[in-house]
């Protein structure tokens, strides 16, 4: 997710941050490839010219030119305007009233089903709502039903649907089942099409007069280039939507969608998929993608993500090999286990300060095994020393650790990588303001 734009925001950002003295045509200079990396990145024509004109207002407004690091400030500034565009502050979902009543509505494959299962899961385990009902309304795709209904009791949550292809009826049903039922939340799982037609949205216009629906959210993918500016539009002046739940945010996706949609419908994006499993669904932080987008890293939620697995005390520890920059194999072995407890190791990367450039660190599970077995086939001196590594030390430590002796020479060169990168983050957070102080280069990275 947004590789290309952050890459490229990234090393625009890089060169401006490290001027001392920035002048009005350094700013134009950025602004006009910060513009270009939008529009690769597919954001909407006009979503880009409205971004850029009022990051112009601001970096005169502010006197950015005057201020003493006039680089950072430009950064950040590019960053909170970034955020705002994306909304600013998370949007949680109304839960006022119950029952509470959501429909879910979007293209076919935007991920509408798994997504109703996943918010089923969140209601459930994360909102203390015990009794959720999901609503096959889908009459239209073949099985759609079945995977619901599977879904439903992989969850927790009840299911309810017809044997008829008239899904205003199922929907208007299922809602008067609740007089009769404890339900405290509903989800109506709708059928979409592969484009917006007209059948579709009189459908949904149709359950929107008969039930008094807490949210529309309209589910979409992040993948979807400039036609995400349409579909947002002709779904909202149908039923007028209330937020948006951004898809497979952990695909390829240019990213552009999520700029272009919220700044489309005018709503906020509430949450992101970013798995296909159930628990795969995460609120939306705009700050945290606003600077995921310019290349800085996701810096909060892996701060989150490390606390939740990292004791303080480890974390100092590594902050203080880092610091005299002794790092050695060991901790880098201690390190991949610790980050192995946190997920999936590339999207650990991604979320890193500049980790969208990072992508050749490539090192999946099955490697971080051969990686372990490697390490503790080395001596001591080997670990602390891996530069005395020669060919017949090298033969030796294959020898232990099954695997080929290049196998070797690569994960020497990722552990020089690895250090490097955090030599730098190292730097970096004492000269970015704006990462709060508590970056992980602390955190045992
Ligand atoms: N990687 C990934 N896949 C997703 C995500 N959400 C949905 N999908 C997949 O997208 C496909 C279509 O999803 P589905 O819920 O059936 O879409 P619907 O037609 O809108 O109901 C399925 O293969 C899902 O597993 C996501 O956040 N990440
Ligand atoms: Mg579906």
């Amino acid at each position: 997710m947004f590789e290309n734009v952050s890459g490229k925001l990234y090393d625009v950002m890089r060169k401006i941050r490290g001027t001392g003295v920035i002048s009005e045509k350094n700013i134009d200079d950025a602004l006009k490839d910060i513009r270009m990396s939008l529009l690769e990145a597919d954001v909407s024509y006009k979503v880009v010219k409205s971004f850029i004109e009022s990051v112009k207002q601001r970096s005169i407004g502010e006197d950015v030119l005057k201020s003493v690091s006039p680089g950072q400030q430009f950064t950040k500034m590019v960053q909170d305007e970034l955020a705002s565009f994306l909304g600013d502050k998370n949007s949680g979902l109304d839960t006022g009233r119950r029952p509470m009543l959501y429909m879910l509505i979007g293209l076919q494959g935007s991920g509408k089903t798994t997504t109703a299962a996943k918010l089923a899961n969140y209601l459930i385990k994360e909102k203390n709502t015990p009794r959720v009902m999901l609503v096959g309304a889908d009459t239209y795709r073949p099985a759609a039903k079945q995977q619901l209904e599977k879904l439903a009791a992989a969850v927790g949550a009840e299911f309810y649907t017809e044997e008829h292809d008239d899904p205003v009826k199922i929907a208007v049903n299922a809602y008067k089942s609740l007089e009769t039922k404890a339900i405290d939340a509903v989800i109506f799982d709708t059928a979409g099409r592969l484009h917006v037609d007209a059948e579709l949205l009189e459908e949904l216009k149709k359950m929107k007069a008969a039930i008094p629906f807490t949210e529309i959210l309209l589910v979409a993918d992040a993948m979807l280039g400039q036609e995400s500016v349409n579909v947002a539009k002709n779904f909202n002046d149908a039923v007028a939507i209330t937020g948006i739940i951004l898809t497979k945010m952990d695909g390829d996706a240019r990213g552009g969608a999520a700029l272009s949609m919220k700044h489309t419908a005018g709503v906020p994006i509430k949450f992101m998929g970013t798995g296909e499993k159930t628990d795969r669904l995460e609120p939306f932080y705009p700050e945290r993608i606003a600077s995921r987008i310019l290349g800085m890293g996701d810096v909060v939620s892996l701060v989150e993500k490390v606390q939740q697995s990292v004791t303080a005390q480890d974390a100092k520890k590594a902050e203080e090999k880092f610091r005299k920059a002794n790092f050695n194999l060991e901790d880098f072995l201690e390190q991949l286990r610790q980050m192995r407890k946190l997920g999936p190791m590339e999207e650990i990367l991604k979320m890193m300060p500049g980790g969208a450039g990072l992508s050749n660190l490539n090192i999946d599970e099955k490697e971080m095994s051969h990686i372990e077995a490697i390490i503790l086939s080395m001596t001591r001196r080997e670990r602390n020393h891996p530069e005395i590594i020669n060919a017949s030390r090298r033969a030796r430590i294959a020898g232990g650790s099954g695997v080929k002796p290049e196998r070797i020479s690569r994960l020497l060169k990722q552990f020089a990588q690895a250090k490097k990168m955090m030599k730098s983050m190292g730097k970096r957070r004492h000269n970015i303001p704006n990462f709060g102080g508590d970056f992980p280069g602390g955190m045992g990275f």
